[in-house]
């Protein structure tokens, strides 16, 4: 290991330009350290795509260095109690007590789950999947199930690719029509975007218009040029009734993707039963509105259509997230410039196919889940589900987890469930840097380096962006001697399991890289004329981690030098010479070679999306609940694991519970009343907010808090806890075909305590 830890520090003060690892926006900061101490934490203002904006969790990641909390050695449970051991010691407990629950059950009776930020870590995205192929489990769950798989669901049956998702090109539209995000929050997700609000604000400044759809004002609602209050759940025949209009005007048009589409004669029929007039009652939307609307997108000059959480995490999420791209391609928008267009990303797995290639294998289901049946896509099952598959015994019983970077004791439906079924594991491996909800039932901790004492590169994130970027990200800060990198815990997982244990970790490291050479380089020299593997593997060095392996994938990829052969292209070294990063220009038209469904067309109506129709359109004729739950973020929270730095904790209490003053009205209370919320899944208690925010008959309550205080070292986080809204969301309450949960929209009872 030694060869690849860390940097030496000479000077006592020194200025790194990296990226904020927090969320999707992946800001440029330039971070001061003195004397091995952040003493400074700014907006890079040279930044490539940022130019120097940043939020405020930015802050947070100095708070993350110095928390008191945070681990930074590993934990082993003896006797119900934790005590630190060496690393040594702790990976052998883990990869013994793994080996013994697979010796004894078979590979499948380890769980794994995958958390958020894995997909913020180069680390994590690279050697996460080293670890699951090691484990050769097929009971593999992630946080995608809880966020945007209905998106990846519908990309995949559309475009032939989980993440060839179109982003809208927010630097040249004209007409933004936004369902169910809040970006001036979230910063931006499916889309990133850094300083997304200054972008929001040139659209308008520029002449043209934001939309926003959503149950409540949001603070992007609120500065748009239009805010459409729309009841939870009912985007997809809200679009579905845009989609009608346009038809029946004789008004689709394909534009750029014409050529490139199957299905577009099924349209017609297919958004037939969804007018204006019909879906009204059931979203709340006037036809008036919704004509306008229609009007207004198709006379744009240049619009797109966006979707987020409240599109994904609801009952129509696939619906919702095919609707969206409907709109943009039957509007003629999409790649096309200020429409919705694909990235091309500097560096990605399988970015070296030749040019010339057109399709691919395109996205299917794969067997459905044991207890329960649910779809299961892209080798993951439903996270709604993993309680019923460690509680149900059976061969393939979940009888121990992995988790990486999650927290879905907090994060997932049905958490009171969730709670007893992980206090019944026999063995639980966490890699994890805070001891909370999830990580008290493991029985090894395993905590990686705090975000900026390691390098990164934005892997998945760049595959959404609205422009074309590369940067790389050095580690501010050196790691403690002892620490292991985030790679080198997941690699010496993965050899311990793979029975290498004795093999050095360097060594297993070039396995890795050859496997990837195959995939990247190839055994015929194609992708690059002459290239081969051995050739590669030279020019890479001898120096193992995720380093390596991003200047493989920049090198091969479409900007990559090849090489060599592509002399001015990027490569690590390039990146490395850019500390503020490289800017490869807005987005370019991308079709056909973006498709990789076997025909290489787009698929408009796939079958297993079509079928789910029905199921909507019963829907509008049903009377709406009374009262029905949705979320929120918040600009100084970050889901569930950033409430322990006191500097994004100061003010006044934040996990309220925003309602309508009509609804408080009719049930008697007022504000700062404390009631009970109550789903058919469960219940928590919530101080009371009024707020003409939410439209009557929706309720809203943040979620990531509720933070157990036993067994949980987060003494901040603890000493506010607030309540974890996921004790009423309901895993059995989903998206059917996608399986992901539906946090929002869902039926609930409010009464005082
Ligand atoms: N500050 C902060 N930033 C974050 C996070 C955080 O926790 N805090 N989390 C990060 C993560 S993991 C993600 S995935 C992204 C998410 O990014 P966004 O999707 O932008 O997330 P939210 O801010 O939750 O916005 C969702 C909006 O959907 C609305 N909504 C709820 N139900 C419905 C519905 O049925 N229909 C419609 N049209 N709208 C609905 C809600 O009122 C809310 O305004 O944010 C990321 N950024
Ligand atoms: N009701 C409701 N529930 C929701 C949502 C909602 O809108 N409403 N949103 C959903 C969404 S979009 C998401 S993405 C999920 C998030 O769900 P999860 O990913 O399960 O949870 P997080 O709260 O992001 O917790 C992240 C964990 O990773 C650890 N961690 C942080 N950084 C690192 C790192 O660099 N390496 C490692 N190894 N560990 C690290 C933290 O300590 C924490 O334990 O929650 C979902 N749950
Ligand atoms: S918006 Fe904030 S949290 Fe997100 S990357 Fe930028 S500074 Fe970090
Ligand atoms: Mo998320």
């Amino acid at each position: 290991m030694a060869a690849a830890r860390g940097a030496s520090y000479s000077p006592r003060v020194s200025t790194i330009h990296r990226i904020c690892p927090l969320c999707e926006a992946t800001c440029g900061i330039s971070v001061t350290v003195r004397d091995g101490v952040v003493s400074e934490l700014r907006g890079d203002d040279a930044d490539a795509f940022s130019r120097g904006y940043i939020c405020p969790k930015a802050y947070g990641l100095k708070g993350l260095e110095e928390d008191p909390d945070r681990l930074r050695r590993p934990l082993l449970k003896r006797d119900g109690q934790f005590v630190e051991v060496g690393w040594d010691e702790a990976f052998a407990a883990a990869i013994d007590g793994l080996t013994r629950v697979r010796a004894g059950h078979g590979p499948n009776a380890i769980g794994t789950y995958l958390g958020n930020p894995t997909a913020h870590s180069l680390h994590a995205m690279v050697y996460g999947p080293v670890l699951l192929r090691a484990l050769g489990t097929r009971q593999r769950y992630s946080a995608s199930s809880a966020d945007q798989l209905p998106k990846m669901v519908s990309a995949g049956l559309m475009f032939g690719a989980g993440l060839t998702i179109p982003v809208p090109d927010l630097d040249r539209t004209d007409y933004l029509l936004m369902l169910g995000g809040n970006p001036r929050v979230s910063n931006g997700s499916l889309m990133t975007a850094p300083d997304v609000g200054a972008r929001l604000d040139a659209i308008i400044a520029r002449g043209g218009q934001v939309v926003v759809v959503d149950p409540r004002r949001s603070e992007t609602a609120a500065r748009a040029s239009e805010h459409v209050a729309i009841r939870p759940g009912m985007d997809a025949a809200f679009l579905l009734a845009i989609l009608h209009v346009w038809s029946a005007e004789g008004a689709l048009r394909l534009g750029r993707a014409d050529g490139h589409v199957v299905g577009v004669e099924r349209i017609p029929a297919l958004v037939a039963p969804f007018s204006p007039e019909a879906v009204a009652a059931a979203t709340g939307i006037d036809p008036v509105t919704t004509r306008r609307i229609a009007h207004a997108f198709a006379a744009a000059e240049r619009a797109a259509c966006y979707g987020r959480i409240g599109t994904t995490c609801q009952r129509f999420g696939t619906l919702a997230s095919w609707a969206v791209d409907l709109v943009n391609i039957l509007s003629g928008n999409l790649d096309r410039e200020g429409g919705a267009m694909f990235t091309t990303p500097a560096a990605n797995r399988g970015g070296a196919r030749p040019a010339t290639a057109l399709g691919g294998r395109g996205v299917r289901p794969g067997k459905p889940t044991r207890v329960r049946g649910l779809p299961t896509w892209f080798g993951e099952a439903p996270v709604a589900t993993l309680a019923d598959e460690i509680m149900t015994p059976g061969p393939d019983q979940v009888r121990a987890m992995v988790t990486l970077a999650g927290n879905p004791v907090s994060s997932a439906p049905g958490v009171a469930q969730l709670e007893r079924a992980f206090a019944s594991l026999d063995f639980m491996v966490a890699v994890d840097f805070y001891l909370n909800e999830t990580t008290r039932h493991a029985h090894v901790i395993l905590p990686p380096p705090a975000p900026l004492q390691r390098d990164t590169y934005d892997l998945a994130l760049y595959q959404l962006a609205i422009r074309n970027v590369a940067r790389y990200s050095r580690a501010a800060l050196p790691r403690p001697a002892e620490q292991p990198d985030e790679w080198e815990i997941l690699a010496t997982l993965a050899k311990g399991m793979v029975g290498a244990a004795a093999i050095p970790l360097a060594a297993a490291d070039d396995v890795v890289l050859g496997e990837l050479l195959k995939e990247e380089v190839g055994e015929d020299g194609k992708r690059w004329p002459g290239l081969t593997m051995d050739e590669a593997r030279a020019a890479l060095g001898p120096l193992p981690g995720p380093r390596r392996v991003l200047d493989l994938l920049l090198r091969t990829g479409p900007w990559g030098d090849g090489f060599g052969r592509a002399p001015g292209g990027l490569s690590l070294a390039a990146l490395e010479a850019a500390p503020h990063g490289v800017d490869l220009g807005p987005l370019r038209p991308q079709l056909p070679h973006v498709l990789r469904t076997p025909d290489a067309k787009i698929d408009l109506a796939p079958a297993l999306i079509v079928a789910d129709l029905p199921r909507l359109e019963h829907e509008l004729g049903q009377p709406p609940p009374e009262l029905v739950l949705i979320g929120r973020r918040q600009l100084r929270s970050n889901n569930s694991w950033m409430h322990n730095l006191p500097a994004l904790m100061r003010g006044p209490a934040r996990c309220t519970l925003l309602m309508h003053p009509s609804d408080a009205a009719s049930r008697g209370l007022a504000a700062g009343a404390r009631v009970r919320v109550t789903s058919r899944a469960g219940s928590f208690e919530a101080t009371v907010e009024l707020s003409d925010e939410v439209m009557p008959g929706v309720i809203s309550l943040p979620h990531g808090w509720g933070h157990a205080g036993e067994g949980v070292r987060q003494s901040v986080a603890s000493a506010a806890p607030g309540a974890n809204v996921n004790l009423a969301s309901d895993p059995g309450f989903l998206d059917p075909p996608s399986g992901n949960a539906a946090f929002n929209g869902v039926p609930v009872s409010v009464a005082a305590v």
